[in-house]
């Protein structure tokens, strides 16, 4: 197989050139395909088959133990301008970049096959999809591109008749932290990545397409990409709506966009669109309307169980592959949080001991077709997307943080979303728990200056009188005991119904300086066993430590230069004086 368009097929062959690979294999998608690539990692050992009786079809990848997570300090974004890129990307100049990755990835893929995965994000008839081409030295690459996209003949057809696709080289090169890169060039359309084979780094489609290359796009072209779930929450009168929500990396989204109702909600339903990605298009009536441009889930392994999270639990039963979790010793796949039975052999392939941390890497993951998820809407597959009602933003804050709040404009919510702060999670390297600002959960993502990129968003209150409503959420507010007082998961619902019912202009909420709260008497807590006390400081604003909170978001909208825009500064402002 090759390609009548000339561009693709001459970019392939420089690269081979370039890289020397053994072979080369244009990828058609085919099950056929994914499951000799599975016989080849199973006969070279880069993936053990688990218990084919309890998880049928299902697959253990060990990366290497130095690479299990994005690599933010070796993540670049390079166009030809410094400011481009903001004090919130790492920059090199294009030449030096290029320079700098043809060197490394020079002669990298010698006895290897080459492998051409042509792929489309988002739905392969839909307007708003676009599709690239990722060229791999990994068959675990191909195998969860497969899994995670639309991948294959269809999206090379049209690749061929639009004549324009994002390129994307990867290779593992040595696996060296040394020689590892993730280069962008938003320019050129061309991202470049060698020396690691794990999730964002490896998967180009997903964050340095999806988000980094397709949020540059979007500023262009007037739409918006961003690091966000979509949920379809139905009322059991039978109300529709769409929600997105932005959260940052391990803080909740795949959870929020599977949940399952608590049993004193009966007649919710619940349906998962996207559980990372979505692209927002502004349509004819002005309403925001979303698709999830990838077709698979790469989530967090670790706290999914019957309980927390049973879809999920189900889903990742059969046709799924682990990344780095520990095993038992009937080999069925083990994480921390999945009560059942015991681990054996840890993350990294030793004897499990407790002495060595974690059994399953706290970063471990699976990646599944979202089509096995029991909750699965089939509004996933329509190219019109699904219009939002409600734009939600949260973080992991052990304090501050109230439960809910919602924006009282779209430009207070835009202040609100670049304000928000998470502590790190084990999803990239570096320490956890720290917290920091990140901005509309796009610190490792916006592919741009954000100052530009908060240009981006007000300006959509210009365009549109009917744009979703802005919230903020935090399921991870702890006691004095460093518990956590939400109980979240499924009960999480219960906020989404007052989110939804202010969204229908039903709910009433009490005004304070950061926005619009429920009282406790807003929020449906039936058949919670929570005490009054605890929602009543879920539900506080301490107008003295938003005060200071004010201060460090003006020191932060400091340090990130003079695109800052003064409408976002005024309305910073503005806050600060309803907190005198
Ligand atoms: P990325 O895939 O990295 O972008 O992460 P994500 O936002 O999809 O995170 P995910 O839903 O996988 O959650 C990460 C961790 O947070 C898991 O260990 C969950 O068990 C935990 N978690 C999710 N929702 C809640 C919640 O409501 N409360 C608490 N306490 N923990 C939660
Ligand atoms: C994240 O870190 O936000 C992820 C996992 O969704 S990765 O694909 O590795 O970026
Ligand atoms: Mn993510």
């Amino acid at each position: 197989m090759s390609t009548t368009n000339e561009a693709l097929r001459q970019w392939v062959e420089n690269t081979a050139a370039l890289t020397r690979p053994d072979n080369i294999h244009w990828c058609d998608g085919s099950e056929q395909e994914y499951n000799s690539l599975i016989d080849l990692m199973l006969k070279r050992g880069d993936l053990i088959r688990l218990n084919d009786s309890t998880y049928p079809d299902c697959y253990l990848h060990r990366s290497d133990p130095t690479d299990v997570a994005r690599v933010e300090h070796l993540t670049f974004v390079c166009p030809q301008s410094k400011d481009d890129a903001g004090t919130n990307n790492n920059w090199m100049a294009p030449d030096e970049a290029h320079r700098k990755m043809d060197g490394l990835f020079e002669g990298c893929m010698h006895g290897r096959t080459m492998y051409v995965i042509p792929y489309c994000m988002g739905p392969i008839d839909s307007p708003y999809a676009r599709c690239g081409v990722e060229i791999t030295d990994s068959p675990y690459v191909v195998a969860n591109m497969k899994l995670m996209t639309r991948m294959g003949t269809a999206a090379l057809r049209r690749i061929e008749r639009e004549n324009s696709f994002v390129r994307g080289l990867h290779s593992t090169g040595d696996l060296s932290p040394e020689r590892r890169f993730i280069m962008h060039f938003p320019e050129e359309l061309l991202i470049q990545s060698i020396g690691s084979g794990y999730g964002g780094n490896a998967l180009l489609g997903k964050k340095c397409h999806a988000l980094r290359i397709a949020s540059w796009q979007a500023r262009h072209e007037g739409w918006l990409a961003e690091h966000m779930l979509i949920v379809e929450v139905e009322s059991p009168q039978g109300e529709r709506h769409y929600l997105a929500a932005a959260f940052p990396s391990a803080c909740g989204k795949t959870n929020l966009a599977m949940l399952i109702p608590p049993a004193s909600m009966p007649g919710w339903k619940v349906r998962t669109l996207g559980d990372d990605i979505a692209w927002l298009h502004l349509d004819g009536d002005g309403r925001l309307r979303a698709i999830n441009p990838e077709s698979g889930f790469f989530g967090v392994a670790p706290g999914t169980n019957q309980e927390t999270n049973r879809n999920a639990f189900e889903m990742i039963r059969h046709d799924t592959i682990f990344t780095n979790v520990a095993v038992t010793a009937n080999n069925e796949p083990w994480w921390e949080g999945k009560d059942e039975e015991r681990p054996a052999i840890d993350w990294q392939g030793r004897p499990w001991d407790k002495a060595q941390g974690p059994a399953a890497h706290p970063n471990s993951r699976f990646t599944v077709a979202a089509r096995q998820n029991p909750g699965y809407s089939p509004l996933t597959d329509d190219p019109a997307g699904v219009p939002i009602s409600a734009i939600i933003f949260g973080g992991r804050r052990r304090e501050l943080a109230p439960l809910v709040y919602e924006a009282k404009s779209w430009r207070h919510g835009v202040l609100v979303g670049a304000s928000v702060a998470s502590e790190t999670t084990a999803a990239a390297t570096g320490a956890v728990g720290v917290t920091r600002r990140d901005p509309m959960a796009m610190k490792p993502f916006c592919g741009y200056n954000f100052g530009d990129y908060w240009q981006h968003w007000l300006s959509f209150g210009d365009r549109s009188k009917n744009l979703p409503k802005v919230f903020h959420v935090n399921w991870f507010r702890k006691g004095s005991n460093g518990e956590f007082l939400w109980p979240g998961f499924g009960d999480n619902l219960r906020v989404l119904r007052w989110i939804i019912d202010r969204c229908a202009g039903r709910a009433i909420a009490r005004e304070t300086p950061i926005g619009y709260l429920p009282r406790p008497e807003d929020l449906d807590l039936e058949g919670l066993e929570i005490a009054p006390a605890v929602i009543d400081s879920l539900l506080t604003v301490d107008k003295g430590s938003w005060r200071d909170e004010m201060t460090a978001i003006a020191g932060y909208f400091g340090e990130l230069g003079s695109r800052v825009p003064a409408e976002l500064l005024e309305e910073h402002k503005r806050v600060v004086k309803t907190l005198a």
